[in-house]
């Protein structure tokens, strides 16, 4: 499927949020005319996404529930094919104080360099860029070019960055199709560019999965996605069924910025690499005869691929009478139990035990798993982040079957998908230790106001939270947070930031190419 082109923005935004975008579309417009003397040729756009359940599982190659937010990332481009020299990319911002204007030369395929140290704005565009020339450069028959064409580009982006939504990815994914556009490629897949744009933003240092690009691109106005990992990447839209209390979705910010890029070594990339020798070490314990397969695992194989084969060479037929799902969630519970009985130390295991069991040297170890992404850690929580996976890995299950099968009663399906989110609260703070005081506080004071379900969304250490609000609870859950922690620890917030903090997310429209007319 491709990424759509559109010339009206009603077909993107929902109705409510039509004249407020109008307004900034208007200004990213004229600004444009103003900093480059022309108008753009096109405006690329990709959004920020909440996800609603399915947490650190994507890198595990488990399915996730996410949607795409309104806040998006937009491009305006102007294509400048000049002929003297090579091409050139102007990049500025429409927020021009927090994001300075750069200018740099477009280097031929396969010279692009970021530097994932430093903490510049355009290494996004530039991952994109990298994505997208790989990609070029592999289509060249469909007529398009690389090295690139020069670009002239504005950037508007509302996702807040650190925030917990995205920002990251939808920056990524709006550059590398504003790149595959400008150099003639009208018709990019959707598939393909949440491919790249996986690999690519890995340059930027974090070692991530892939939920998020799919949730940007892929992603259909009014419907959350069911994403899959394996056997291929594919996304399904689901519907929500009407309920009485209306089923709504509130996304609150902590204001705990969680910078990845400083923590990686210690909390996103580190739970990469200990899920990855959960699952090698659960292959050496068990004795499977075949090496994990290699898969799109941000390191190779996952425990995902570990279920896989476990169960080919172990257990062929579980119980054949099921539909596949059951048997795949029976699956599951099998490897907890396993995984209990098996990955014993409750606290951790160190380089030499793992290397132990691996039969591989400490030093094959680290250059195996914790060279091109390193991390800090004396022990590693192998059964805890295998249990988290697992568990969560069923409780996706378990809130598929419910929107699949409502219960008769809307408070059942109510209250069993809220505490399926609680749920993975629970297991986010305790087991896989990617929560912090303040997400733990917004999402108890949500439930005390009458929240079916809370719980922290996207990497965690700070970020955003997401919460099942009924429609007739929301004004109190806000009132709660207002009162009781957002004020209380920004004494000086402004009305403005308040507003910003608490947001009503409704399903938003995936990556899109808008055509200046
Ligand atoms: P955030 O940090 O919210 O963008 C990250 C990863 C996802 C996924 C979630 C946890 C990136 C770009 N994204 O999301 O792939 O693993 O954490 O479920 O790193
Ligand atoms: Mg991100």
């Amino acid at each position: 499927m491709e990424v759509p082109t559109t010339t009206s923005l009603d077909q993107i935004y929902p109705e409510e949020a039509l004249s407020t975008q109008k307004r900034r579309w208007q200004n990213l417009l004229s600004q444009f005319k103003t900093t480059y003397d022309r108008p753009p040729d096109f405006v690329s756009r990709s959004p920020g996404r909440v996800n609603l359940i399915g947490e650190h599982i994507d890198y595990s190659l488990y399915e996730v529930i996410p949607m795409a937010v309104t806040a998006d990332v937009l491009l305006a481009v102007s294509v400048n094919a000049r002929k003297d020299g090579p091409s050139r990319v102007r990049i500025a911002n429409v927020d021009s104080s927090k994001f300075p204007t750069r200018e740099f030369e477009i280097p031929s395929e396969g010279e692009i360099k970021i530097d994932a140290s430093s903490h510049e704005w355009t290494n996004y565009f530039k991952s994109g860029l990298l994505g997208a020339s790989q990609s070029l450069a592999k289509n060249k028959n469909k007529g398009n070019h690389f090295p690139s064409v020069g670009m002239d580009i504005l950037v508007d982006g509302t996702v807040p960055s650190g925030g917990g939504l995205s920002s990251s990815a939808a920056f990524v994914c709006a550059s590398a199709l504003a790149v595959m556009k400008a150099n003639g490629d009208d018709k990019v897949d959707k598939k393909e560019l949440v491919e790249l744009a996986v690999v690519s933003e890995r340059n930027v240092g974090v070692n991530s999965g892939g939920m998020d690009q799919a949730a940007s691109v892929f992603s259909l106005r009014g419907s959350a996605l069911y994403v899959s990992f394996k056997p291929t990447l594919s996304a399904k839209a689901i519907e929500f069924p009407p309920t009485k209390p209306e089923l709504i979705f509130v996304v609150a910010q902590s204001f705990v910025a969680a910078d990845k890029h400083v923590t990686a070594p210690v909390c996103y990339n580190l739970r990469v690499v200990e899920c990855t020798l959960a699952a090698e070490f659960l292959a050496k314990a068990f004795g499977l005869k075949r090496p994990l397969p290699q898969d799109s695992g941000p390191l190779g194989v996952s425990l995902r691929g570990f279920q896989d084969t476990y169960f080919e060479e172990k257990e062929a037929v579980v119980d054949n009478t099921q539909t596949p799902v059951p048997q795949f969630q029976q699956q599951l519970e099998k490897l907890v139990q396993l995984t209990e009985d098996y990955l014993i130390q409750e606290d951790g295991y160190t380089r030499e035990d793992i290397a132990a069991i691996l039969r591989v040297s400490v030093d094959q170890l680290n250059a195996r798993y914790m060279s091109a992404f390193p991390v800090r850690a004396e022990r590693f929580l192998l059964r805890q982040r295998a249990l988290h996976v697992f568990n969560e890995a069923i409780r996706v299950l378990k809130f598929m079957a419910l929107l699949s099968s409502p219960p008769a009663k809307d408070e059942d399906l109510l209250n069993g998908l809220g505490e399926l989110l609680n749920q993975t609260q629970a297991s986010c703070r305790d087991v896989y230790d990617c929560s912090c005081p303040e997400l733990d506080e917004l999402c108890t004071l949500a439930r005390a106001a009458g929240a079916y379900g809370s719980r922290l969304t996207g990497a965690g250490w700070g970020g955003c939270s997401v919460h099942l609000v009924p429609a007739d609870k929301v004004d109190a859950v806000r009132q709660a947070w207002t009162e009781k922690y957002y004020k209380k620890r920004f004494p000086d917030i402004s009305d403005e930031r308040l507003e910003e903090a608490v947001v009503v997310s409704k399903p938003g429209s995936g990556s899109s190419v808008f055509v200046v007319e």
